[in-house]
């Protein structure tokens, strides 16, 4: 009989929470996460480069795609992750960073991880768990667009810790 449940779903999370650099190390380095891997997604335009992103006009947004083993941690676990490591509540914005391309997003392969992103955002909504109300967008993953090799593990590769503020 197919096992319709979370654990069977191959476990794929594919998150925007600005700049990709920082995000993909975090979540790297997450017991039970597998493979991650920094990409566009989104948008309404075929194979972005990260300059055509940068101007904000092709709709896609930096995300990480991460691959993970159900069985050590769960769907709704990244998810707190996520939440604890972004601000959700500035739309198009994430600190110094400012466009489209750096909104708050979640993109799920599956249906039930799309009930579980909404009613955690009502949740922390409704607990107040930020100032402001949560915007990140919760839409089906259509195409997920990988960047270039140098954006790949960028922290790991270069040091750095962190994105620096643009000019
Ligand atoms: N503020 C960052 C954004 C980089 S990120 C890959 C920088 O330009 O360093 O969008």
């Amino acid at each position: 009989m197919e096992d319709k449940s979370e654990k069977s779903l191959g476990g794929q999370a594919i998150f925007g929470a600005g700049c990709f650099w920082g995000v993909e190390d975090y979540f790297s380095k997450i017991p039970g996460v597998t493979e991650t891997e920094v990409g566009y997604a989104g948008g309404h335009t075929e194979n972005p480069t990260y300059e055509n992103v940068c101007t904000g006009t092709t709709g896609h947004s930096e995300v990480v795609r991460i691959k993970f083993d159900p069985q050590v941690i769960s769907y709704e676990n990244l998810l707190d992750h996520y939440f604890k490591i972004h601000d959700p509540t500035t739309p198009n914005r994430q600190g110094p960073d400012i466009g489209s391309q750096y909104r708050s997003i979640i993109l799920y392969t599956d249906d039930i991880h799309r009930q579980i992103a909404e009613n955690k955002i009502e949740k922390l909504n409704s607990v107040g768990a930020y100032n402001n109300k949560i915007v990140t967008e919760v839409v089906p993953a259509q195409k997920f667009f990988r960047a270039e090799e140098y954006h790949q593990k960028y922290v790991e590769k270069t040091g750095h810790g962190a994105c620096h503020v643009q000019p």
